[in-house]
């Protein structure tokens, strides 16, 4: 019994013997080499270039604009006219207006480019310059059909906007310009002036700017919204003192101008329109009580998304505005609320 023990106690011992004999000998054994060469640093990270003695570098390549002017290639030869003849008048520094649009319905989108024109009290140069619409060929050509089109149109030409008023599917044209304003309808791809029928001429001294159409009062019809840039004649003009140093007089700025409101013609549906600019809500006087507005420019657009379209207006160093529609034919003034009125700095900008 005692020698059965004894030989349990010697298998155990033997087992522990051979696993330790087994465990030295399985094991890695560090390489002396392993402590005389570390493994390297990790790479270095490229040094910063020094700087050159005048501390420039090339600038950096120019991305490639994937524009070309193929403007002659394409027929276009309009020449702008704003009738700059030495009085430094303030609506010869603005531009008067272009769009793209399918006049003649056959799928591509032909060029409507509004002009100016040379002022009353100055010799008029013939022949007149008139807007002028390009026919798009569709090879990428444009031929000029203003006077066939009947849109050889001349007056001193600031805005235009396109929209198909009495919903016959011809797009038709309003021109908005320093003096009346005019509304052509496109039959079957042929304009005839119909101002006076619709009743969208405006105030004839005024300096409309910018326009629009849109329908605010969700009747199905598009109605009108016309911007007036200030209260502006060529006396008034002349009457201050624009000059540079050296007493050559210069092109004034809009703050000696008086304020004036934009117009809002609702269209009745009948081929003419009614001017509602008062009962929207739309004249905004600034706190001395006169007109505020100086606008140049407009964008309707439905800013909390019920349904009813509501208008941003562009103003010139006064406060920009955002008509809220109120779905009663009226608009509320938000745009201090909006955060759209002014900049950062509570100061008007210059909106165009
Ligand atoms: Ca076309
Ligand atoms: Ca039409
Ligand atoms: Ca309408
Ligand atoms: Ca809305």
């Amino acid at each position: 019994m005692k020698n059965v023990k004894l030989q349990h106690w010697l298998i155990v011992f033997l087992a522990v013997v051979i696993g330790l004999v087994m465990f030295f000998c399985l094991s890695p054994i560090p390489n002396s080499n392993d402590v005389e060469n570390p493994p390297p640093p990790p790479p270095d990270l490229p040094a910063e270039p020094a700087a050159t003695s005048d501390q420039t570098r090339a600038p950096p390549p120019l991305p490639t604009i994937p524009f070309a002017d193929i403007t002659d290639q394409a027929g276009i030869d309009f020449v702008h006219e704003n009738g700059a003849a030495g009085e430094t008048l303030l609506p010869e520094t603005m531009g008067s207006g272009a769009a793209f649009f399918d006049y003649d319905n056959d799928g591509d989108q032909d060029l409507l480019l509004v002009n100016g024109t040379t002022w009353p009290h100055t010799e008029l140069i013939e022949p007149a310059a008139t807007s002028a619409l390009y026919q798009n060929d569709g090879s990428g050509k444009f031929h000029d059909v203003s006077a066939a089109a009947g849109l050889d149109l001349t007056c001193y030409g600031t805005g235009v906007a396109v929209g198909d008023f009495d919903n016959d599917g011809w797009r038709d044209v309003f021109i908005a310009a320093v003096g009346p304003d005019h509304l052509l309808r496109n039959v079957s791809g042929r304009f005839e002036e119909v101002t006076s029928e619709a009743g969208v001429a405006g105030d004839l001294r005024a300096y409309s700017s910018s326009c629009g159409w849109w329908d605010y009062d969700n009747d199905g019809d598009l109605d009108l919204f016309v911007c007036h840039y200030i209260q502006w004649s060529r006396d008034d003009d002349l009457a201050q003192d624009f000059s540079r140093t050296g007493g050559v007089r210069d092109y004034g700025p809009p703050l000696n101008f008086g304020g004036t409101f934009p117009t809002l013609f609702r269209n009745d549906g009948d081929g003419r329109f009614s001017d509602v600019t008062a009962a929207a809500g739309m004249e905004i006087l600034a706190e001395s009580g006169n007109p505020l507005a100086k606008s140049l420019g407009i964008m309707p657009i439905d800013v909390d998304a019920d349904g009813w379209l509501d208008l941003i207006v562009a103003n010139d160093t006064v406060r920009n505005f955002l008509f809220h529609n109120q779905r009663d034919g009226t608009f509320a003034e938000i745009g201090v609320q909006a955060g759209i009125a002014f900049d950062n700095s509570g100061n008007a900008r210059g909106g165009m």
